[in-house]
């Protein structure tokens, strides 16, 4: 466990995957793995960052807090970059980019997330939500240093709309996209100490997996549940120990991410050069 935490707090892009045949010289050194956590607003993204702050800390110690449901002025997104990794070099391993949340699904959302997918909508920029955000909707032609390289889907699991039906709607082409670039989705069950402390059973939470897929498009296999650490109440190691876990996950995620489509890229240089 604090091996796992060490490793985490040094982490560099590149030292999970052993192998990256098809990337470019220096690009893994250049590369900082970004992943977006996206999700309902009150599903917990902010909270999970400052979870990780506390089960990692920042990179060089910093440790300056998510805020936990901002209320960011009216009609204003932001994306905030926190950096972890790296520890004893000059560059961050990861990022977590934390997102305003939506109050609800839908093709607005599928827009803005695809923008902060292609790394069109950067950390601390400012958004309108009255206009739609120009992004590329084939995913072509962008940088794979710039993009979030794995998705960490956030869903409260004691929310009751969830059990409702209200949420399952139309986040397939997002889903489709994401399949596209390669980009995984690991689903994040947060809330878990409710669901504890309501004696929620195994069914249940088979039931909170089934309908958290049909937002996320994540199987079993692919989604955790998961207790933020909240401030001022004890945060057992047991606890500790799962988001380090998710954390390496993802980081695994997104280096098989990074290799695949690298190796799309020099596949399609090769297929466009003339023979
Ligand atoms: N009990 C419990 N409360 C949690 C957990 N995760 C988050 N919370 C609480 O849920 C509320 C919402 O959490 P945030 O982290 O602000 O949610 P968010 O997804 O960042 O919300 P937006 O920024 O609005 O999209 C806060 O009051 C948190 O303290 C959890 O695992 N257990
Ligand atoms: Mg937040």
């Amino acid at each position: 466990m604090s091996n796992l935490r060490s490793f985490l707090k040094t982490y560099q892009t590149g030292q999970i995957v052993d192998d990256f045949p098809d990337a470019r010289q220096g690009e893994l050194q250049r590369t900082v793995v970004r992943v977006g956590l996206f999700g309902l607003t009150g599903s917990g993204k902010s909270s999970f960052v400052n979870t990780v702050l506390r089960c990692l800390g920042g990179k060089d110690g910093i440790e300056e807090l998510a805020m936990v449901q901002s209320s960011g002025a009216e009609g204003t997104v932001i994306v905030e970059e926190f950096a972890f990794g790296g520890e004893g070099t000059d560059k961050p391993g990861f990022f977590l980019l934390d997102t305003r949340g939506f109050d609800k699904l839908g093709d607005e959302a599928q827009n803005e997330m695809l923008a902060i997918l292609n790394g069109d909508i950067r950390g601390g920029q400012f958004i309108d939500r009255g206009k739609p955000t120009e992004t590329s909707m084939t995913g072509q032609d962008y940088k794979l240093s710039r993009e979030v390289h794995v998705v960490l889907w956030f869903v409260k699991g004691s929310d009751p709309r969830l059990q409702s039906g209200t949420y399952q709607s139309h986040m397939a082409f997002l889903r489709m996209m994401l399949v596209k670039r390669a980009v995984r989705t690991l689903t994040i069950i947060t809330h878990n100490d409710e669901l504890q402390r309501r004696g929620c059973t195994d069914e249940q939470r088979r039931n909170i997996i089934d309908f958290a897929g049909e937002i996320t498009g994540s199987d079993q296999d692919q989604t955790y549940f998961l207790t933020n650490y909240i401030d001022g109440k004890p945060f057992p190691s047991e606890q500790e120990h799962q988001v380090l876990d998710i954390v390496k996950t993802a980081l695994t995620s997104a280096e098989y991410t990074i290799r695949m489509r690298q190796s799309k890229r020099n596949k399609q240089e090769r297929d466009a050069k003339p023979h």
